[in-house]
This record gives C-alpha cells, structure tokens and sequence, in this order.
C-alpha cells in the first residue's frame, strides 16, 4: 500500500517476467496502476546471449527464456526491446504510479555463444571494453574446483567464487568489477528505476553485495535503491537466507513451498489442507515479513521438476493462493503473471530472431494479474495496511476466516464445495458488500452482501475456492 509505507518498501508489485516493454508500459497505465499496483518487476533488461544453433539431444528451443540470464555488456537492447523503449516504459510507469524494480544480473556474464541480441561478440571470459579474463574468479585462479564449476552447493568457496552451470563468474569483490556494475545500475535508477531483484545474490558474499549497493545513487524519489536478494534456502550458515538479511530483503522461497503443500497437498485427491496457514511468516521458519519478498511462484519454482510450487496451470487454486497471500500479508505480495508453456525451456511469444512479441492476454499470456479475484484483494490489502491478523477461524480443513484488526474481514475456501460459515468479523453491525464478487454502486451493492450483527457475528457462504471479502469502508 502506498499510503503507510516507507517509499523503500516496494508494497503489492507484479512481475511481468519477459513481458517486452512496450506491453509493460501500456500495462502500467491501462491496468496496474488503476488497480493499485505498487510496482512492477521487469525481466533482464541487459544484452545478453541469442543463441544461432540449438544443442544437442534434447534441446529443441532456440530461444529459450533463460537467454536473458546470461549477461554480455551493460547496453539495454534486449529481447524485450531497445534502451529507448525502456526508458519510455519506466517513465511511463512511474508516471501511471507504478514503480519499476529490475532482475539484475550481476553475479556472472554468459556460459555459452558467441552473439547477443545487442549485435556484440564476445568469446570466453572475453567481452570488449567491459570485461576481460582478469575480472573473472575462474581464469584468475580463485575457484577451488577441478572444472571451475560449482560442483558442491554446500562450500562457499564454489558457491562464491566458481561458475553457477557454467556462467563465467565475475570477481564481484574487485574495484574494477563493482564500478562496472554499479555503473549498470545506476544507469537504471537514472532512467527512474526504484530497485532491484539480485539474481544468484546466494553466489556473491554479502560484503561485495554490501560493497557495490554502496556505490549506488539514489532513485528518483530521493531514496536509495529497494534491494531485494536471491537467496535459494538451504546450505550451511553463510550460504542461507537469514545470513543475507544484513545485506538487504531476500525472495520468500519457503514461504512458497509452505504454501503449495497447504493448498495442494499431497494427499491422492490433492485436496489440500488451507487450515495449516493459520501459522505462517516467522512463526513457521520464514524470514521477518518486513525484510522479504513473498509471492506464490517465480519464473524457476514455476518450472520446478518436482511439482512443489503452484503454477497458473493450477488454475483456481493458483489464483485463490495470490488471494490468500495478499490477505495474510505477509512479506512485500509479488503476483507473477507471465506465459503459458508446455516444456521447461519454452520461449515466451517471440518472433523466430528471438525478440518478444507484445502481451496479448489468452494468447500466450496467463495474464493472472488482472484477474477481478486478485486485484479486489490488492486494495483489501491495501487498505487493511498492517492492521494484526485477528478473529482467525477455521473449519480445520479448507475454509479460514480472519479480521485484519477492525479494517476488514476475509474469508478463503480451498475446498470444492461452497461452505456457509458463522463467524466473528470484527466489524461493527451493519451490511457491508463484499468486494471480491462485486462493487458498491450508487449505494447498492453488485455483489454479494454481508450481513454483520450488532456483536460482530455474521453468516457467509464462502464460495468453492473463492473468497468473500469487505472493508470498514465497503459498508453500505
Ligand atoms: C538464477 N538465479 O540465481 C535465475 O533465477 C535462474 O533462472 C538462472 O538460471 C540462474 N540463476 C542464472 O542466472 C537459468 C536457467 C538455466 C540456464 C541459466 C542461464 O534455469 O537452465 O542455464 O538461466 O541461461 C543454461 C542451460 C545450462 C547451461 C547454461 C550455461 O540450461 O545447461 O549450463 O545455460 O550455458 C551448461
Ligand atoms: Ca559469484
């Protein structure tokens, strides 16, 4: 939400993962910012490899999405489109109200090719006027393993110093190397950028993170850069989340998981148990709320091999997740809205030289989003602000109800029949309309009403999974 927040905090953003930044631009004026977006997270917006071959055996997309991880100079003609598209996007963002956050690649350079969509060559550890081999862990000796890879995920040495699948790593602790980058990124917050998402931030050591945030200027707003980190769970001490908390917010993975086994669980019907919610954030092992980026998926956990995290193939139960999550409130809420796909390596809608086509929702594009469900639950979220959770109920199954203080009431049902439930709102008697199935309008309501007693009690039919939702100010 705009209003409590620090201008730091980066509140309910989206990721547009590989929408090209014409599509962002009109998304932020047409639909984020008049549905109260905060922001808007954008693709790597750096040069970087376009393959001219495919591999061998299994390899059968050309250009996958995962090019744009493989950074090969600083300039902004990407797959998304050219630096001047860009900047007119952020601009008009930022003009619609909708800050822009950047996935920033820094850790490592590319791992394969020789040609990118900015038109520069390059060959191995060798990229002209930018890097050359003595800005490189490999190359300079200071990666401990026989190959030069990561081939222990658990030694920080390798997980620091040596190629992740092969990107050549760069030496993030050298002066020459931290101005380069610090250079790339203020170039972004001149063009109005508000932050950043640091991809692979688990292989830098906190102190080159620490060492080149210093070096960055402030946005546009007079504030220094949101600085969001990529830390996957797991490992010893140093390689963890908690160890990078110093440095800046980290990416809720868990909380992802957590909620997939919740809404899906692993039971034969896939029923799911939405009740094992009732303890979520740092009560369950999470990062503090106030220090992470929470969201359902990203453009990785989506394609997960082993099925662990929802994905917009799950349908309603992929849509009532973003709900549930932007009514809990945990953490800064990060909807991820991107393209539909059959295999893991699949590019998003793109002409045959690789460059992204625009948005068109329903055709390629899941466009999650703009879904009626999700953004009436933006501004719930937005207006209940950091009131406490309070009144939590549950039917020890599918169906939890809750008070945000006395701002609002909210009740989820991850079951598959609609379930009437009786329950304690918080609110004062009177009939409120219910914003996820409707709107005021001319003082009636469109949607559902509900009806609070004189002590806060009121009878709802909570949709099967669905969600029935009103505010101290959605009161007729
Ligand atoms: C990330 N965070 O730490 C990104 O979120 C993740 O999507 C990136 O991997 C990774 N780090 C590097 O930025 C993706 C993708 C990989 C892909 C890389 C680089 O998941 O599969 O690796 O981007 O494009 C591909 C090939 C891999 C090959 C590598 C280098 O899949 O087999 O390794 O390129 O040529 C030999
Ligand atoms: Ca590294």
């Amino acid at each position: 939400g705009r209003g409590s927040r620090s201008t730091q905090e980066p509140g309910v953003t989206v990721s547009l993962w590989e929408w090209n930044w014409r599509s962002v631009a009109r998304e932020c004026t047409d639909v984020l910012g008049p549905a109260g977006y905060d922001g808007v997270q954008v693709a790597p917006p750096q040069n970087s490899l376009k393959r001219t071959a495919l591999g061998n055996g299994s390899d059968t997309v050309l250009h996958p999405w995962w090019e744009v991880y493989q950074a090969v100079s600083y300039d902004l003609t990407s797959r998304m489109g050219t630096e001047a598209q860009f900047k007119k996007m952020v601009k008009t963002c930022r003009r619609a109200g909708v800050k822009v956050y950047v996935d920033a690649v820094i850790n490592h350079t590319t791992g394969q090719g020789s040609t990118s969509y900015g038109g520069v060559d390059y060959t191995p550890y060798r990229y002209d006027g930018l890097y050359g081999p003595e800005d490189f862990h490999a190359p300079s000796g200071e990666c401990p393993s026989s190959d030069g890879g990561i081939q222990d995920f658990n030694a920080k040495a390798q997980v620091w110093n040596c190629n992740l699948v092969g990107l050549e790593d760069l030496r993030t602790g050298s002066d020459d190397v931290q101005a380069e980058i610090a250079g790339y990124l203020n170039k972004l917050i001149r063009y109005g950028v508000s932050g950043f998402r640091v991809d692979a931030a688990k292989h830098m050591p906190p102190r080159d993170l620490d060492a080149i945030y210093s070096r960055l200027n402030r946005t546009k707003d007079g504030v220094k850069p949101y600085w969001s980190l990529e830390v996957l769970p797991g490992g010893p001490g140093v390689l963890r989340p908690e160890a990078y908390l110093r440095s800046g917010d980290v990416l809720g993975v868990d909380g992802a998981r957590q909620m997939q086994q919740a809404f899906k669980s692993y039971t034969a019907d896939h029923t799911g148990s939405l009740s094992s919610l009732e303890v979520f954030g740092a009560a369950a092992g999470l990062t503090p709320s106030g220090k992470t980026v929470s969201f359902v998926t990203n453009h990785d956990s989506e394609r997960n091999d082993a099925g662990d995290y929802l994905n917009y193939k799950d349908g309603a139960t992929y849509v009532l997740a973003h709900q549930w999550l932007l009514a809990d409130g945990y953490g800064s809420p990060q909807v991820y809205s991107s393209f539909a796909w059959v295999t893991k390596d699949d590019s998003p809608p793109a002409r045959a030289d690789g460059r992204i086509t625009d948005a068109v929702c329903g055709q390629g594009w899941t466009c999650v989003h703009r879904d009626r469900g999700i953004v009436a639950m933006v501004g719930w979220h937005d207006y209940v602000g950091a009131a406490k959770r309070v009144n939590f109920w549950t039917d020890d199954a599918n169906v939890v109800a809750f008070s945000k203080g006395n701002r609002g009431w909210v009740a989820l049902n991850n079951g598959t029949a609609p379930k009437e439930v009786r329950v304690q709102t918080g609110l004062p008697g009177g009939r409120y309309c219910d914003v996820v199935s409707g709107a005021e309008q001319a003082g009636g309501c469109t949607g559902t009403v509900v009806t609070v007693g004189s002590t806060g009690f009121a009878t709802v039919t909570v949709p099967a999974k669905g969600v029935v939702a009103v505010t101290r100010a959605s009161r007729l």
